[in-house]
Parts: structure tokens; C-alpha cells; sequence
């Protein structure tokens, strides 16, 4: 699968709006990769491809959760919103064939993040979440954290959506939290 190929694929998937969101994210992507390094090819695949899903049946993807082996079967405990994620990731694999497993991940954890994150993760879940489309206050703390660290930029696009979804008293997927807390101890350990 190529760039070119995916973009095509990409953008028959979605509506307009949310394919120049792509387009942005795979801008920003890059430029963060110019700057923290990472495998160029993983990233822009993964960003072009990471909202693939967006506008898939709920009930399509939730009955591929109750179906799948390798899926997390708790996905139906939480938001709708993470099934694109999750889900994405395994028809990005059957319908355009992609196999790269980085790719893969980052696409699956472009929503909640999760523990550990690789750096092609951490680019493509920042990207998602600072691309200049965004406008809301939080972006911009997180933009700004971007330009000197990849990893409080993270943390700050982490610490908000926690704050967002409990002031909304929205459930919190584990791999949030658990992405949160990684990038709060390895953000620790720096400053010693
Ligand atoms: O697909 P995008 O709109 O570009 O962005 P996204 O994939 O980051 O999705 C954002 C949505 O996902 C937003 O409505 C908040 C929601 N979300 C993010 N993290 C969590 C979450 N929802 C739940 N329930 N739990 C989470 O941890
Ligand atoms: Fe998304
Ligand atoms: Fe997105």
C-alpha cells in the first residue's frame, strides 16, 4: 500500500471535512517527525489511514468486537468513539491490505493512546491532536509543549481528554490512563 493508493482509499472512506483533517494530521505528523525523528514511511502511512473507520456502522463495529478473538472485548464498555480506532485498524489489515505491524498499532491506539507508546505511536496520536484544525484551547497548550517535547506534548493532550470526558462525566478507556501514567513516570525520570 502505498501513499498515494491509501489517500485514494481515504478519501472515498470519509466526508470532506474529515479528509482535510487527515491531510493536516499527515502535515503535522511529518513535521514532528523532522524534529523527533521516528520512521517517516510508518508515520504518514499510519496518519493517512488512522480515521479510516470514522464513518463505519456503530453496530458493524461493535459486532466485530463481539466476534474477534483479538480484539479487546471491554471496547463495548466505553465510548463509541474508540471502535473506529480499534476496529480501523483491522479493516485498514483485510480491506487495503496493510501488514506493517507499527502502522497497525498506530492506528489502533491513535484515540486513547496506550502504555508505552512507540515514537511513530506518540507522532501520529500528537498529530491527531494538534493538527492546526484544532482549535480549542487545549491544542494549543499541547501544541506548545510539542515544539520542545514529544512526550509532555502527549501527556498534555492526555491530561486534557481526561479532564474533558469527566467534565462531561464520560467513562475513561484504561489505556488512557494507562497512557498517561507512563508518559508522567518516563517525564519524572527526565527531570532528575
Ligand atoms: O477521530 P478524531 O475526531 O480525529 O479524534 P480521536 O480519534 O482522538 O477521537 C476523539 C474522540 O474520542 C472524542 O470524542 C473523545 C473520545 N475519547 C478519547 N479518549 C477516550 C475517549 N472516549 C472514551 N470513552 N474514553 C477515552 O479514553
Ligand atoms: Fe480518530
Ligand atoms: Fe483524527
Amino acid at each position: 500500500m502505498n501513499e498515494s493508493k491509501a489517500l485514494h482509499a481515504v478519501e472515498s472512506a470519509l466526508k470532506r471535512k474529515r479528509f482535510e483533517h487527515t491531510v493536516r494530521v499527515v502535515e503535522t505528523a511529518t513535521e514532528l517527525q523532522k524534529q523527533y525523528g521516528g520512521n517517516l514511511n510508518v508515520i504518514r502511512l499510519a496518519a493517512i489511514l488512522h480515521d479510516y473507520a470514522k464513518y463505519r456502522p456503530i453496530a458493524e463495529m461493535q459486532n466485530r468486537v463481539k466476534e474477534s478473538d483479538s480484539l479487546p472485548n471491554n471496547l463495548l464498555d466505553y465510548g463509541d468513539e474508540l471502535l473506529h480506532a480499534f476496529v480501523g485498524a483491522e479493516y485498514v489489515k483485510e480491506e487495503l491490505q496493510v501488514t506493517n505491524k507499527q502502522v497497525l498499532s498506530a492506528i489502533t491506539y491513535h484515540t486513547t493512546g496506550k502504555k508505552n507508546m512507540s515514537k511513530e505511536e506518540m507522532i501520529v496520536f500528537l498529530a491527531d491532536y494538534i493538527e492546526p484544525g484544532r482549535t480549542f484551547q487545549g491544542a494549543e497548550l499541547a501544541r506548545e509543549a510539542a515544539k520542545t517535547s514529544l512526550e509532555r506534548g502527549c501527556m498534555l493532550a492526555l491530561k486534557q481528554t481526561i479532564a474533558h470526558l469527566v467534565s462531561k462525566e464520560r467513562s475513561i478507556y484504561p489505556d488512557t490512563f494507562k497512557a498517561y501514567n507512563s508518559l508522567i513516570t518516563t517525564l519524572e525520570k527526565d527531570r532528575d
